[in-house]
């Protein structure tokens, strides 16, 4: 694989504060957090203060007492993201997004009509904002990893561009090596207590054999590879819708059981429907339950192998249903939902059990014959 290829990563700026923001401009410039007792996000005049993502609140509020708390509103940030996304497929086809807020291009092709990366990254952002009123962030890179570490460089609002592989190992071999994507809190401690890894620049003092044997195949060799602004991944643009789902919200509250069946069936059709003409099969089934003190419960049920089957999902829906039930407080219900998760499209199905065991002689017959060479050619 050449280092020919261009790929930008974008990430929208506080994405949750500043939906909201958008949605109710007196918020603007003041400091906010979206989430309930977790901070989900901070706006950036929040962050001055220290407050940050995964915070408790009233740690946040200690930090920042003037600090104005939002619920999070998933539904609205989800709009959002499908108008984002559908923005950027007017690009290139060759997309792929990673989250609601973030998501990979491929312009290997598409920057030849270009005058040059950063008009083009310049363009972009211009583009997202006048459609949106949001900002992003964008980072060009010679692959995925590279394109990535960019985009946070110069946040927000930012732009930053690594050409070549030499560029971004003068950038980051001072940096901590927390900034290289997959090195968790836990690598984080190993890297430190077992090879004296705090930046970096410290990782080139290994091989990849001494790195692999103390942290693993996979760890080993991704820390080797990513230090030296290895990364041979794709922009996965194929990648499968993951999830079809439906959910109701209510104005009179769900009381009893009949109401709750009833809705129920509703959702089931509607999204078995959905699930059935995007000729889809599903692993997974989810239930969600929101109950008028806004408390949220989900429980999901996952087949050992796809199914499009109606009864086996509409059983494990009721079972979810039943399970739900047993577990509250009969309290009124203002929300429920039903999606299928871990899709695959029907071509792409598993195989059945009786074509699993076919299959699993037929290779078993080639081994067996495979062996009998072996053991012919040797005497
Ligand atoms: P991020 O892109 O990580 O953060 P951000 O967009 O808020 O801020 P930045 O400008 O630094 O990119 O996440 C996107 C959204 O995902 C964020 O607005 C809220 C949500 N989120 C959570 O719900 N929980 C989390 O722990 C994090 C990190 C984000
Ligand atoms: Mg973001």
């Amino acid at each position: 694989m050449s280092e020919r290829r261009v790929i930008m990563h974008y990430d929208m700026d506080a994405f949750y504060a500043s939906v909201e923001i958008r949605e109710n401009p007196s918020l603007r410039g003041k400091p906010i957090v979206v989430g309930e007792n977790i901070v989900t996000t901070a706006s950036y005049e929040a962050r001055k203060f220290g407050v940050k993502s995964a915070m408790p609140l009233p740690e946040a509020r200690r930090l920042c007492p003037n600090l104005i708390s939002l619920p999070v509103r998933k539904g609205i940030y989800g709009e959002v993201s499908a108008k984002i996304q559908e923005l950027v497929r007017r690009i290139t086809e060759k997309t792929e997004f990673i989250a609601f807020d973030e998501g990979y291009l491929d312009l290997t092709e598409v920057i030849e009509g270009y005058p040059s990366r950063e008009y083009f990254a310049k363009r972009f952002q211009r583009g997202i904002e006048k459609n949106t009123q949001l900002t992003c962030s964008v980072g060009v890179g010679y692959n995925k990893l590279t394109a990535k570490i960019a985009s946070d460089i110069n946040k927000p609002g930012g732009i930053y561009i690594f050409r070549s592989r030499e560029e971004f190992v003068e950038y980051i071999r001072e940096k901590d090596v927390r900034i290289l994507p997959g090195v968790g809190k836990k690598m984080v401690e190993e890297l430190r207590g077992k090879l004296q890894i705090e930046r970096v620049g410290d990782v080139y003092r290994y091989s990849l054999t001494e790195l692999i044997a103390t942290l693993g195949r996979s760890r080993g060799e991704l820390i080797y590879q990513y230090s030296r602004g290895y990364d041979y991944r794709e922009v996965d643009y194929k990648r499968k819708t993951h999830s079809i789902g439906n959910e109701n919200t209510f104005k009179y509250y769900l009381e009893t059981r009949e109401e709750i069946d009833k809705e129920m069936e509703a959702l089931f059709e509607k999204t078995y429907d959905r699930l059935k003409n995007k000729g889809f099969l599903c692993k997974t089934v989810v239930v969600k339950v929101r109950y008028s003190d806004r408390k949220t419960i989900t429980r999901s049920k996952t087949f050992e192998a796809y199914t499009g089957d109606r009864i086996d999902l509409h059983e494990a829906m009721s079972g979810l249903i039943e399970e739900v039930e047993e577990t509250d407080e009969r309290k009124s219900i203002r929300l429920l939902g039903v999606s299928f998760g871990n899709l695959s499209k029907h071509r792409e199905r598993q195989l059945t059990f009786q074509e699993r065991e076919k299959l699993s002689k037929k290779v078993s017959l080639e081994l067996l014959r495979e062996k009998i060479n072996t053991i012919q050619k040797k005497g």
